[in-house]
This record gives structure tokens, sequence and C-alpha cells, in this order.
């Protein structure tokens, strides 16, 4: 009895990967990895088929000469000047496995039985042997957006030979992080991790192919190093999009070199900035873990930082003590409707911002949430709140701006409203991303948009510290009352809890293709975004790579996940993330 017991402890362990992959199978062998393991990669690159194999600077050499000009310069790069290549994504993730492994790895004391003791011996894993599959170079340099194949297969042997394998160096990329979640550190050996539950084959496939976080820099201002741990965190879950909600009513922190202006006079401080070096830095931060950065500048509400700077562009700018008749947020602000210099404004700063964004991404969000009505009684262009009015004219606007995304070959994403509340008609390329209902996610589809999820009632990770408590009902813009807005508190069971695709009909769920969670910061900063974001977005990345129905097609099972996403927090904070524990190791020491 006792040793079924431990048994059983042991089973849990071997599959605590996450997300949860679409196919295990695993024994319970210990097997042991060593710094010294080699790292070798293959695949048709754009002269033949390159065999790379690593050398002992960490470095990749290519086995034959013929191909001694390639060997890799990645290691030799110092900081952004371009997107990275395939070549420099998958090298970049062997190293940082074997940094995951042996340096941000942790003693797994937490998921054993008090009296637990690692294992004495066992083989050791000598070779980890990677292959791009298939003739086509482009699958090595694969651009990131769309429907990338991040498919893979992880298969180790009981001689501790390993071989991963994918179609894209991205499914790379995520079978190397399924492989750094196989190990635990050594706490008698340096330099040691191992497994217990070797052999192991997995084929692992994603659900959705756009699974993202949106990260509100404008509410609050983050540090590029909040950005970039923020980054990792996403990677290290599956996720492959990070959305920059990076302009709004309350702040301009992006240098725009051609306009100076709007953060010399929108940003909370002339040093919380991000320039054009930092903006690259991250965007190639992003793109070498696999992770697309999509930038976004809302307009043509939330734009009233824009009036510190260019104040005739802003209708119903900051009305005192009234603003709630004009936004949803103070200060009040939205771009006037009618207006040529408003037209000429967008044109410059497009013609600014675009072609940087579009070496690393295929997207441009234009926003378009939250545009009150109200505010266009004030606005001299219009002067009339009527929607027979405004539509056309928001229509022209969001029209313009989608022409000039599209010449650069970037995709539009608007928010839900722009399609379903105005009525828009917008090219069907535009990608719609929703926030209020699953019934708006089904209208969309209906609509023949492709559509991205994020219900507000279970995916706003800023929602519901508390219910309507010592509430003040009084508006002030120096008062912040909406903390419980979306109350209760939104806990990792109610983000795992969300099913995007109940209430789809079958024939459009292919539209539904992934969705975001949110993390809008009017009360969230550098000091506890992380533990305000995870672990419960890796609940919400593990319905988007997994889904939110397990292999017999029911709801998730918290119970399952419970001790699995304790271990991914623990493997988070190894890395440096400060997410919260979600129970007492109790429960997986003792309580099991
Ligand atoms: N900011 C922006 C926000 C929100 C949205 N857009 C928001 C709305 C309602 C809740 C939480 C956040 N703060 N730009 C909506 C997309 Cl409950």
């Amino acid at each position: 009895m006792k040793s079924l017991i431990i048994f059983s402890l042991f089973t849990s362990l071997a599959v605590a990967i996450w997300p949860a992959p679409v196919h295990y199978e695993h024994g319970n062998t210990a097997l042991w990895i060593s710094e010294s393991v080699r790292f070798n990669w293959a695949g048709a690159g754009n002269v033949g088929f390159l065999t790379m194999q690593e050398v002992n600077d960490g470095s990749f050499r290519a086995q034959s000469n013929e191909y001694d000009h390639l060997q890799s310069d990645y290691h030799k790069r110092t900081h952004a000047s371009a997107a990275p290549s395939g070549q420099d994504i998958i090298e970049h993730a062997i190293k940082s496995t074997k940094e995951t492994i042996f340096k941000k790895n942790f003693v797994p004391w937490r998921f054993h039985p008090r009296n637990w003791k690692e294992p004495e011996n066992g083989t050791s894993i000598s070779e980890v042997n990677i292959e791009v599959l298939g003739k086509d170079p482009k699958n090595i340099a694969k651009p990131l957006a769309g429907s990338v194949d991040e498919s893979y297969s992880l298969d180790l042997n009981e001689k501790g030979k390993v071989s991963i394998a994918a179609n894209s160096s991205l499914g790379i990329v995520r079978g190397l992080t399924t492989f750094t979640q196989l190990f635990f550190a050594s706490e008698k050996y340096d330099d040691w991790a191992y497994t217990l539950s070797g052999p192991i084959k997995i084929l692992d496939a994603p659900k959705f192919q756009h699974r993202g976080l949106n990260l509100d820099v404008s509410r609050n201002y983050f540090s590029p190093e909040d950005i970039k741990r923020t980054i990792d965190a996403i990677a290290y879950n599956k996720m492959n999009r990070f959305h920059l909600h990076v302009t709004d009513s309350q702040s301009w922190p992006l240098v725009i070199p051609s306009m100076p202006e709007l953060s010399a006079k929108g940003a909370y401080r002339p040093e919380l900035i991000y320039t054009p070096e930092v903006f690259a830095e991250i965007q190639y931060y992003a793109s070498i873990r696999g992770v697309e950065l999509i930038t976004e500048i809302d307009m043509p509400g939330h734009t009233s930082s824009i009036a510190l700077s260019h104040p005739e562009l802003i209708a119903a700018f900051d009305k005192q003590p009234n603003w709630d008749t004009y936004a949803a947020e103070p200060p009040s602000g939205t771009f006037k409707l009618n207006s040529t210099a408003v037209t000429s404004f967008l044109e410059k700063l497009f013609d600014d911002l675009l072609p940087r964004i579009q070496p690393y991404s295929s997207y441009f969000h234009t926003g378009g949430d939250e545009v009150n009505k109200n505010a266009y009684t004030l606005d001299d262009t219009v002067k009339s709140s009527d929607p027979a009015v405004l539509q056309p004219l928001m229509q022209k606007f969001v029209d313009r701006n989608h022409d000039q995304v599209r010449k650069l070959g970037l995709t539009p994403i608007v928010w839900e409203e722009m399609l379903l509340d105005w009525n828009l008609t917008l090219g069907n390329d535009v990608i719609v991303q929703s926030w209020q209902s699953d019934e708006a996610v089904a209208q969309i589809t209906a609509k023949g948009h492709k559509v991205l999820f994020g219900n507000y009632n279970y995916w706003y990770l800023d929602c519901g510290k508390g219910q309507w408590l010592n509430f003040d009902p009084s508006v002030s813009a120096n008062f912040w009352p909406y903390e419980d807005y979306c109350a209760p508190f939104h806990n990792w069971r109610l983000v795992y809890s969300y099913d995007p695709l109940a209430g789809i009909p079958t024939e459009n769920q292919h539209l539904v293709i992934g969705g975001e969670a949110h993390m809008w910061a009017e009360q969230t900063d550098s000091t506890n975004v992380d533990r305000m974001l995870w672990p419960r977005a890796a609940a919400a990345a593990e319905i988007l790579w997994s889904g939110a129905k397990d292999a017999q097609g029911q709801n998730r099972s918290q119970i399952d996940a419970a001790p699995r996403l304790s271990e991914m927090r623990e493997r988070l904070v190894a890395r440096g993330v400060g997410a919260e524990p979600i129970q007492m190791p109790y429960c997986t020491m003792d309580g099991m």
C-alpha cells in the first residue's frame, strides 16, 4: 500500500508539463543530465542540409567544411540589429535550455513526501539531437506570424538518447521548452539534473495559433527589465504573442523620433519612456524566444495623452468633474473625427512607427474600444453625438488607418466595438479582438472575421480585488474606485474554467484563432506585476495550448491541474519571476 502511494506520487511528478502536451508516454526510470551534454541540430538550410554540432564554447559549427562559413554568429551578436533568423532562434533555444536545466531549475522538495530522497544512480543523457524536418529551408527561416506549425515530437530513450523533431524552428523551441520541464535540480551534485520518468515519448501541438498576453504600459510604466521578464514567462508557457498596449489616455511612453514631443510631453516622466533602441531590443528579445510582439496604438478613444503635445487634435479633453460623461476613464479625450490635422498626424505617426514594427511582426493593433459618442458633441469638426453622423466618419477614419497598415504588409487588429457597436465594414483580413462576452465572439465569427477571445469575466487579470468594499460612488479623476469592477477576484481556477469555444457553431470555430489574457495596469506596476500575472496567465496559457477540454472531451480537471500548476510556479520562481503560490506545500507533500 505504502509503495503504491509513492508510485502514484512518482507518476504525478512525471506528468508535470505545463501546458499539458497532447500525447505522452513515460516510464519511471531515473535519468541524469549534466552540463557537459552535447546538443546537435540539423535541418535544410538555404545552401543545403546543415548538420550543426556544438563545440566547446557553446557555439555551433557546421560538420562539413563546405559550410564552414555558416558557423553561427548568434553567440557573437551583442545586440539586436534585425529580426533573428531561424538558426539564431534554434541556437538561442539550446543555450537557454541548458541555462534553465542547470541554473534556473529547482529542488522539488515540495512535491515529495517529507522523507523522500533523490535517486542515487541512473543512466546519464549523452546527446540531444534536434532536427528541423523537411527539405524546405523556410522550415528554419519561417516567419513568426500567422499559423506557423509549432508541433514537435520528443523522444528520450532508456539509453539516454534524446531526439527532438519539428517542422519549424519554433516547433524546436516549444520542444526544448518541454524538455526543460522534465528535470529537477539535484540537491547533491552541482551541474546535474534528473528526471524520474524516463523513457519518455511526447507528441505535441497547440490547439490555438494565437496565444497571447496583453500588457498595458500606459496606466503605469514598466521597465524594459519588467517587460523582458514577462516575455520570458510568456515563452516558458508556450504563449507566442505579446500584445503591448503601449499608449493610452494617461501616458504616452513610446518615443516617436519624427514627433519627439509626444513622449516628451506625454510620458509620466522624461525617463519613463521606450526609445526606438529599447523598443527594437524588446521586439528582438521576444522574437528570438518565438514570441511576436504586437503593438497597439489605441484610437480614436484612449488618446488624451496626445493632447499634452497636440491639443488641437483631441476633443473633450480632461472634462472635470464630468469625465465619465465623455470617457470610460479619466482623463476624457478622443481624436477629432473629421479633421485633416488628425489625418496628417496619423500618417506621420504610422510612417515613423510601422516600418519599425514590420521586421518583427505581421500585425498592428489600431484599438477602437470604449469610444464615447458624447465626446463628439464637443468636437468642433463634428458637434454631434448622433450615430448616423458619427458612423460614416468612423468608417473613414478606420479605413484610412487600415489602408496605411496594409501598405506595410501588416494585418490590422481592432477591438470588438468597431464591428459590433459601430457596425463598420472591415476588410476580411481584419482580426477582431473580443473582450465583453462569449456572444460577441460568436457574432464576430458569424460576420466571417477571425477573432481573438479573452472574456473579461474570466481573463482580465486586473479585475476584482474585493467586492465593492467601502465603495465611494462619487466621480473624481483623483480617485480610482474601479478595482471591484469585475469582482470577485479572478483566481486561477476561474481563468482555467473559461471555455472559449462553448457556444461557437462548429462551422465557425476555425475563425477562433486564439485569445489573450489581459493586464490593464491602473493598479499594477513593477512592484506587483509578477504576482498579478503569474501563475494566473499560465492557467490561460494551458487553455490556449491544450484547449479547454481534456482527451475525454471533459472540461479540464482543476484537481489534476493544481499540482502541475504548483510545479510550474516553482519553475517560474526559479527563473526570477515572482509568481504567487496557489496552495500550501502540504497539498503536494502530505496531502496527496
Ligand atoms: N483600458 C482600455 C481598460 C479597459 C479596456 N480598454 C478595461 C475595460 C473594462 C474593464 C477592465 C479594463 N482599462 N484601453 C477595455 C478593452 Cl472591467
